[in-house]
């Protein structure tokens, strides 16, 4: 079942949000997933966007690998420069507001998301499971030494940017994030499958879930018998494990929900 958005002044239909609101209004765990759609509506393009997504220009795996570093590290270092230009000017829109007032209201709400932006605890989100680390955070690539993310450059286009040295070790200096054959934070995936598991409702916002192991939780959230509403202007490969999907953006669905939700 899927619900449109309404396409006068940005109102989902709310009628069609019936099912998700009965069962938020029993739910006592619920989980929000989120992808790069979610920062969408903050300027920073989502990964598979045609033209102006992350890797319109690149293969993903020279950009968010370490082979890709190793290979070009002014490359892959200039790329994150000129996302954390992006990260530094965008604003949390309504959409992580409301991520933030649904844990005020099912405070056993467990914010889990692939986005390295940061934006989650920027709009006040208590506690966020980043499982792909974070673009705010920079470490020795040969020691894991963290360094100072202030006095890094940021760039206006995605240009070469030679990475600063270790101050321990001399080695190249990183992004804390998680690349393509590299394992996931184990505190943060473990608990993140906890999460599922134990779900009565699961949000599924803005992802195209085609990256493992976090396209997982959704399908471990469903056999767990949690009910999986899936938050996106199109169809994705978990649309069919969602029981119900929002087409409609993070910026306008997840404020409507949660004004639903508060209705009495
Ligand atoms: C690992 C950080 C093992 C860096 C990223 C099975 C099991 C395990 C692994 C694999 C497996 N199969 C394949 C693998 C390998 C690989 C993988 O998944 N490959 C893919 C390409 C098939 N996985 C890995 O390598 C992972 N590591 O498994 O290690 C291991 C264990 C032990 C020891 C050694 C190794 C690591 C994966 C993490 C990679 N890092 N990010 C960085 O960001 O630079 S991935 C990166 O891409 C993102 O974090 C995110 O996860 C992914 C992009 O996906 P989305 O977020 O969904 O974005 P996308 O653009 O695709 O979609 C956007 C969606 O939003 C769309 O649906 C669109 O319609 C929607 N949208 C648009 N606008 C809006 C909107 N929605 C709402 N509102 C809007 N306004
Ligand atoms: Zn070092």
């Amino acid at each position: 079942m899927w619900i449109g958005c309404g396409n006068v002044d940005n109102r989902i239909e709310l009628a069609g949000l019936d099912p998700v609101i009965s069962v938020l209004r029993e739910a006592e765990r619920v989980v929000v997933t989120s992808g790069a759609g979610m920062s969408r509506e903050c300027g920073i393009p989502t990964f598979r966007e045609a033209q102006t997504g992350l890797w319109a220009r690149y293969d993903p795996t020279q950009l968010a690998s370490p082979e890709g570093f190793r290979s070009d590290p002014a490359r892959v270092f200039g790329w994150y420069m000129w996302r954390r230009a992006l990260v530094e000017a965008a604003v949390p829109h309504a959409g992580y507001e409301a991520v933030v007032r649904l844990g005020e209201i099912r405070p056993e709400l467990t914010v889990v998301t692939q986005n390295v932006d940061g934006l989650h605890r920027r709009a006040g989100s208590p506690s966020v499971l980043e499982l792909h680390g974070s673009l705010c955070r920079y470490r020795c690539a040969d020691c894991a030494a963290p360094h100072p993310a202030r006095g890094l450059p940021t760039v206006p286009e995605s240009g070469r940017v030679a990475p600063p040295a270790c101050r321990r070790c001399g080695g190249l200096v990183r992004p804390d994030v998680v690349w393509f054959g590299e394992p996931l934070p184990a505190d943060a995936l473990d608990a993140a499958w906890r999460a599922a598991e134990r779900c009565d409702v699961m949000l599924v916002v803005g992802t195209s879930g085609l990256v493992q192991p976090a396209a997982s939780l959704p399908v471990v959230a469903r056999r767990s018998g949690a009910y999986i509403v899936e938050v996106n202007p199109e169809e994705t490969e978990l649309t069919a494990v969602a029981a119900t999907a929002l087409r409609g953006t993070a910026g306008r669905a997840l404020p409507a929900l949660v004004e639903a939700l508060e209705s009495p």
